[in-house]
């Protein structure tokens, strides 16, 4: 499809920046992957690298890529992390998390030196407005709903499609989805939400722009988004 060519444009894109002997984040989602399936190829042709998956599902598609894997343990500071995103506004702030993996995403976010993100277009947005994932401890989960309430959220504990009952993330815990009618100020807002009582993160980015590259992928090519 048209979008799957877009996000491979961005991957692709993404993957160049990527020099030997480079430690780098591997985010979680479909875009990512053509990231990883880039890298491969480069491996292939002698590109020594170490990955840092950001979930499960990084981890499990880096192995069959034959990408060689570190932890954080290892590595406290990345040369450069890919990732994907669900909304990008004009300044640059994400919403992340439909994967439920924001909060290892935003821990090698935040050790990466730079910051990649790869998206199709269709993830531009004037204004954030997509539901805020917010990782919870399961016993703090209502607190944290009642508390997002109070800020004019309407939280939605997220449950499993293949399994019943709520998604529990890879760190064990619970997602709650938190709708908000407009986010005048995404950085205040993320910082308000992750200091609820319980909260692990939620899925809004705001903290990384100043070593933020992101990368739009269209039809024919790929382009860095000016903000
Ligand atoms: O869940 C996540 O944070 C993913 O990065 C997501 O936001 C992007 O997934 P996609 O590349 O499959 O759209």
């Amino acid at each position: 499809s048209d979008q799957n060519v877009s996000k491979k444009n961005a991957g692709y894109y993404a993957a160049e920046l990527v020099r030997d002997g480079m430690v780098v984040g591997l985010g979680t989602g479909s875009t990512v992957f053509y990231a990883m399936e880039r890298l491969a190829e480069k491996i292939r042709d002698g590109m020594n690298i170490v990955g840092i998956p950001t979930s499960y599902q990084a981890e499990c598609r880096a192995r069959e890529y034959g990408i060689p894997l570190a932890t954080l343990h290892d590595y406290t500071e990345l040369d450069i992390a890919i990732d994907g995103a669900d909304q990008i506004d004009p300044k640059g702030f994400l919403i992340k998390g439909r994967g439920a993996a924001q909060t290892q995403e935003r821990c090698v976010a935040a050790a990466s030196r730079l910051f990649v993100v790869v998206a199709d277009v269709s993830k531009q947005t004037p204004s954030l407005s997509a539901p805020v994932p917010v990782e919870v401890i399961p016993s703090a989960a209502s607190l944290a709903a009642k508390m997002l309430s109070a800020m004019g959220g309407t939280p939605v504990v997220r449950e499993g499609v293949k399994k019943d009952g709520p998604v529990i993330t890879d760190n064990g815990n619970w997602i709650i989805d938190c709708t908000f009618a407009e986010i005048p100020d995404p950085l205040a807002l993320e910082t308000d939400i992750n200091n609820i009582p319980g909260v692990l993160s939620c899925g809004i980015f705001a903290e990384f722009t100043e070593k933020s590259k992101i990368v739009i992928g269209k039809k024919e090519s790929a382009e860095i988004m000016l903000f």
